[in-house]
C-alpha cells in the first residue's frame, strides 16, 4: 500500500482544479452566494485567515454537493496604509508591494485547496474597481449623500490622517492603539445619518446573525427619543435649547451646563461679567486629550441665568467638561436629584438639589441623598404634574411645552455622518476638483476614473505625496477652464469594502459596475463569514452602502448579508496569535509538515466556528493522525479490487453487517445536518471519526460483508471530503475511480436504516471492556447473556472459569464477573 504523502497528493489535486476551475453555472441550480471577507495583502496569510476561509470552504464544497450554484469568490482589500509605511521603510513603490504581497497570498490560498471562482478575482487598487466608486461617490455627492464640510475630525498622529468615528476605540486609533485628536479640517462625508432609521428598523429582519453584532449596532446606532425644552436668558435673542430623555424631571432641573464648545459659551461669559473665567476653562478644555477630559467632571459659571420655562426660576448657567458638543444640542438641562454626574456636580460647585420623582418607598430627601436616583416614579413637587407616572409626565410636560412653542418631542442618533476623507495617498482618489471661481466641481463623466498615478516617491514623515506632483494636480476647471487643482484626498478604504461583494457578481463586465441580472440571481450574500471585529465597522457600512446603491437604482435588495458567521480568534499560548506577541505559527510551516489537509481538519475540529480556536501541536497531529489512519483503512478495504459506492440495503444482512450500515447512514444524517444547519464543524469530524471507528471494529471482527464495507468506506471519503479534499480525492480516486468524487452528489441517509431494531452492548469481563454484541432491541435478559458468552473473544476469558455474577444493563453493556 502507498504511504500518505499529503505533498504529492495535495499537488495533484490542485493542479486538477486550477484546469477545472470553480466557478459556478449560471442560475441552473439553486443559487447560493458563499462569502467569506476579503484580507488585506499584507504579505502572508496567518492562521485568522486559515480557519475562516476553511470554515467558507467546506460550506462550498458541501453545497456544491448538495447540488447548489455556488458563488464563491476571493479577492483583496487592496488600499490602505500599510503599503505606504512598507514603501517608505523598503523604497518599493505601494503598488508593486501590494501586487507582490498579492502573487504570495493567492498562492498561498491555492495550496490550501480552496475551491474559489478564480476568474472572480479582484484588487480594490485596480482602476478597473475603483472607477466605479467613483461613479458612485459623484452620484452621492448630486444627491446630497455625500457633502463636504469643515469639522473637527479625528485625528492620528501615527497614520497621518483623519480616522471615522467608527475606527476610534475608547480615544485610540483601532489600527496602532495611538490617541487621537481633534483637528478641524475640509472633509467628505457620507450622509449614513439619513439611513439611521432604516438601518436600526433592518436588524430586526436579520434573524441569520448573531445576536451580539445586531446589539452592537443597535447601540452604536443609538436612536434616543426625546424633548428638546427651551430656556430663555434675559438680553438674548435666541433661548438655550437642552436635549432631555428626562422631560419628566424638567421640575428638578436647577442649573443647565452647556458644552465649552457650546457657540454661546464666550458670549454668555461677556454677559455675565466673567468672560475671564470662563475663557479660560474654555481654552483649557479644548487643550485637553479625550481620556482626561473624560477622567473628571469640572465647570465654571458663566454667571449667567436662564429663566426656567414652567415655574420661571432663575436657572444658573455652567459650561461642563462632560457636555459633549456634537450630541443632542450640546446643552442639558441638569437635574442633580436624578443624574449621577449632575449630582457629583452640584455637590462640587454647591447648587441647589431638588427631588421631583418618587420611588416607590416615596419621596427622597434632598439632603440626606448620597448619589442621584435615576429611576423611574411618581412625580411630586411638580405643581399640576404632581402624582403622574414618569411616562405620563414626560408625554404631558411634552405636550405643554409644545402648545407654548417652547419645546417639541425629537429623536436623536448617537450616529454620525461617516467622514471618508484620508490625507493618505494609497487609496481612491476623490473625483472632484476645486475652483477658485465654480467651487467644488465634478471631474467629468468622460474623464472617469481619476487615476492614482503610481510612479510616486514616498515623503518622509508619511505625509501623502498626491499635493505635490503638479502635473496631476493642476487642472482645467472643467466648468470655466480656469485653473484648477484637483482634490488630493482618498477615500476610506472601508468605502471599498462597503460594495465589492457586489461587484464580484460582474467582474467581466468593463461599461458598467453591475450586470443587473447577476445581482439579481445572487443577492443577497446567503452567507457570510468573518471576524467580529468588524461588527460595527465594515458591517455597518456595508449595509448603508447597499440601501445608498438600491436608491442610486443599481438593485433593489436592502440588506447585503442574510446569514451571518463570525469566527471567533485563534488563540496561542492564551493570546490571540499575533506578530507583537511573537506567537504565531505559519501556516506554510504546517503545510509543508503536514499538509493543507491536516491544516483544514485542525482549523475547524478543534473548536466551533464562533468560539475562539486555542492552538495546539497535539491537535495538529491529532488530525494528521487521523487522515493517515483514514487513508490506510479505506486502501485496505479497497486492496485489489474495485469498489462500490452504493447502500447493498438492508436486505439479509447479519447483525453486525446492519449495524455498520446503521452507524454509515447515522453519520451521513448527522455530518449533514451538523455543516448544513448548524454550522458545527467540529461535531461534523467527530462524527466522522466515530465512522471510521466503527469500520475498523468490523472489520477486525471480520463479520461485515464486502458491500456494507465498501459502502461505509466510500461514505467515509464523501464525508470528509469538504474538510480534507486532496486525501478525500485520492482515496476516491483509487477505490472508486469513475464517476469522479466532484461529480458525486452528497449522500441521502435512509430513514428507514436509522430505525435500528438491534441495539449494540458493551461486554465487560470483571469491569473490563472485552467485546461489543449485537442483539434484537427486544431480546430477553437471557437472550442478552447467551449472546455475550458467545463472543468469542469472552469465551475465551470465562472459559474455565467460573461465572460469580452476570449483571445487564439494558441497551448499553453486560458485566460478567468471574473468579
Ligand atoms: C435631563 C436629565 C435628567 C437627563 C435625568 C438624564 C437624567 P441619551 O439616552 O444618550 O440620549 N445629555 C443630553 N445631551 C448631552 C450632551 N451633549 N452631552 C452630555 N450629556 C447630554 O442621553 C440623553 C441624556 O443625556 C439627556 O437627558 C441629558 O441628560 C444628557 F434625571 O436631561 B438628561
Ligand atoms: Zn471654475
Amino acid at each position: 500500500m502507498d504511504r500518505y504523502e499529503p505533498q504529492t497528493v495535495e499537488a495533484r489535486w490542485q493542479r486538477h482544479w486550477d484546469d477545472r476551475g470553480w466557478s459556478a453555472v449560471p442560475a441552473t441550480k439553486d443559487p447560493f452566494y458563499l462569502l467569506e471577507m476579503f484580507p488585506y495583502p499584507s504579505g502572508r496569510i496567518h492562521m485568522g485567515h486559515v480557519r475562516n476561509y476553511t470554515i467558507g470552504d467546506v460550506l462550498a464544497r458541501f453545497l456544491r454537493a448538495c447540488g447548489h450554484d455556488v458563488l464563491h469568490p476571493m479577492g483583496w482589500d487592496a488600499f490602505g496604509l500599510p503599503a505606504e509605511t512598507a514603501a517608505i521603510q523598503r523604497g518599493i513603490p505601494p503598488a508593486r508591494w501590494t501586487r507582490d504581497n498579492i502573487d504570495t497570498m493567492r498562492e498561498q490560498l491555492r495550496r490550501m485547496g480552496f475551491s474559489y471562482d478564480w476568474r472572480r478575482e479582484l484588487a480594490t487598487c485596480e482602476p478597473d474597481y475603483y472607477r466605479w466608486e467613483q461613479r458612485f461617490f459623484q452620484q452621492m455627492v448630486e444627491r446630497d449623500l455625500a457633502y463636504r464640510k469643515s469639522a473637527r475630525v479625528n485625528w492620528c498622529d501615527e497614520c497621518g490622517t483623519v480616522l471615522a468615528n467608527e475606527q476610534v476605540e475608547g480615544d485610540e486609533c483601532w489600527r496602532g492603539h495611538r490617541p487621537v485628536r481633534k483637528k478641524e479640517l475640509d472633509q467628505w462625508f457620507f450622509r449614513i445619518t439619513a439611513y439611521a432609521d432604516e438601518l436600526l428598523a433592518d436588524l430586526a429582519k436579520l434573524e441569520g446573525w448573531p445576536e451580539k453584532v445586531r446589539t452592537m449596532q443597535h447601540n452604536w446606532i443609538g436612536r434616543s427619543e426625546g424633548v428638546e425644552i427651551e430656556f430663555s436668558i434675559d438680553g438674548e435673542d435666541e433661548p438655550l435649547t437642552v436635549f432631555t430623555t428626562r422631560a419628566d424631571t424638567l421640575l428638578g432641573a436647577t442649573f443647565l451646563s452647556l458644552a465649552p464648545e457650546h457657540e454661546a459659551a464666550r458670549r454668555l461669559g461677556v454677559r455675565g461679567g466673567r468672560a475671564e473665567e470662563v475663557d479660560a476653562f474654555v481654552e483649557r478644555i479644548a487643550r485637553q486629550d479625550p481620556v482626561e477630559r473624560a477622567a473628571g467632571k469640572e465647570g465654571v459659571f458663566t454667571g449667567c441665568y436662564a429663566v426656567h420655562p414652567i415655574d420661571g426660576r432663575p436657572v444658573p448657567v455652567y459650561l461642563a467638561n462632560f457636555v459633549v458638543t456634537d450630541y443632542g444640542t450640546g446643552a442639558v438641562m441638569a437635574v442633580p436629584a436624578h443624574d449621577q454626574r449632575d449630582f457629583e456636580f452640584a455637590r462640587a460647585y454647591e447648587i441647589d438639589v431638588r427631588t421631583v420623582v418618587a420611588p416607590e418607598a416615596g419621596p427622597l430627601v434632598a439632603e440626606s441623598m448620597t448619589e442621584a436616583f435615576e429611576g423611574e416614579g411618581v412625580l411630586h413637587d411638580s405643581g399640576q404634574f404632581d402624582g403622574l407616572a414618569s411616562a405620563e409626565a414626560r408625554a404631558a410636560i411634552a405636550a405643554w411645552l409644545d402648545e407654548r412653542g417652547r419645546g417639541r418631542t425629537v429623536t436623536n442618533y448617537r450616529l454620525r455622518d461617516w467622514g471618508i476623507s484620508r490625507q493618505r495617498y494609497w487609496g481612491t482618489p476623490i473625483p472632484m476638483i476645486h475652483c477658485a471661481d465654480c467651487g467644488v466641481v465634478p471631474v467629468p463623466a468622460e474623464d472617469l476614473p481619476v487615476v492614482l498615478p503610481t510612479d510616486v516617491d514616498l515623503l518622509e514623515g508619511g505625509r501623502s505625496p498626491l499635493a505635490d506632483l503638479s502635473d496631476w494636480v493642476e487642472v482645467d476647471c472643467p466648468r470655466c477652464g480656469g485653473a484648477a487643482r484637483r482634490d488630493t484626498d482618498t477615500m476610506d478604504t472601508f468605502v471599498e469594502s462597503s460594495w465589492y461583494f457586489l461587484r464580484y457578481t460582474s467582474t467581466d463586465e468593463t461599461e458598467r459596475p453591475f450586470d443587473p441580472d447577476a445581482l439579481a440571481r445572487w443577492l443577497p450574500v446567503a452567507q457570510y463569514i468573518g471576524g467580529v471585529e468588524h461588527a460595527v465597522l465594515h458591517l455597518l457600512y456595508a449595509r448603508f452602502y447597499t440601501k445608498v446603491l438600491r436608491d442610486l437604482g443599481y438593485h433593489d435588495v436592502s440588506e447585503p448579508f442574510a446569514n451571518l458567521l463570525t469566527q471567533g480568534m485563534v488563540i496561542k499560548d492564551g493570546a490571540k496569535m499575533s506578530k507583537s506577541k511573537g506567537n504565531v505559527v505559519d501556516p506554510d510551516e504546517l503545510v509543508s509538515r503536514y499538509g493543507a489537509d491536516t491544516a483544514r481538519l485542525f482549523s475547524v475540529f478543534a473548536a466551533p466556528p464562533e468560539k475562539d480556536l486555542d492552538w495546539s501541536d497535539r491537535g495538529v497531529e491529532g488530525a494528521s493522525r487521523f487522515l493517515l489512519r483514514t487513508w490506510r483503512l479505506v486502501l485496505e478495504v479497497a486492496e485489489g479490487r474495485e469498489v462500490g459506492f452504493d447502500d447493498p440495503g438492508a436486505d439479509g444482512l447479519a447483525p453486525d453487517g446492519k449495524a455498520l450500515r446503521a452507524l454509515t447512514h447515522e453519520t451521513i444524517q448527522r455530518v449533514t445536518r451538523d455543516i448544513g444547519e448548524r454550522l458545527h464543524f467540529n461535531t461534523a469530524v467527530a462524527a466522522i471519526m466515530e465512522l471510521a471507528n466503527g469500520m475498523q471494529e468490523r472489520r477486525q471482527s471480520g463479520a461485515v460483508p464486502d458491500a456494507v464495507g465498501d459502502f461505509a468506506a466510500t461514505t467515509l471519503v464523501r464525508l470528509l471530503s469538504p474538510f480534507a479534499p486532496h486525501a478525500a480525492a485520492e482515496l476516491w480516486d483509487r477505490a472508486v475511480g469513475e464517476p469522479a468524487l466532484e461529480s458525486m452528489p452528497w449522500p441521502q441517509a435512509d430513514a428507514s436504516a436509522l430505525e435500528r431494531d438491534e441495539v449494540e452492548l458493551v461486554v465487560q469481563v470483571n469491569g473490563k471492556v472485552r467485546a461489543r454484541v449485537t442483539v434484537a432491541s427486544d431480546a430477553d435478559e437471557g437472550a442478552v447473556l447467551a449472546a455475550a458468552r458467545a463472543e468469542p473473544k469472552v469465551a475465551a476469558l470465562i472459559a474455565e472459569r467460573t461465572e460469580k455474577k452476570a449483571v445487564v444493563v439494558p441497551g448499553r453493556l453486560v458485566n460478567l464477573v468471574v473468579g
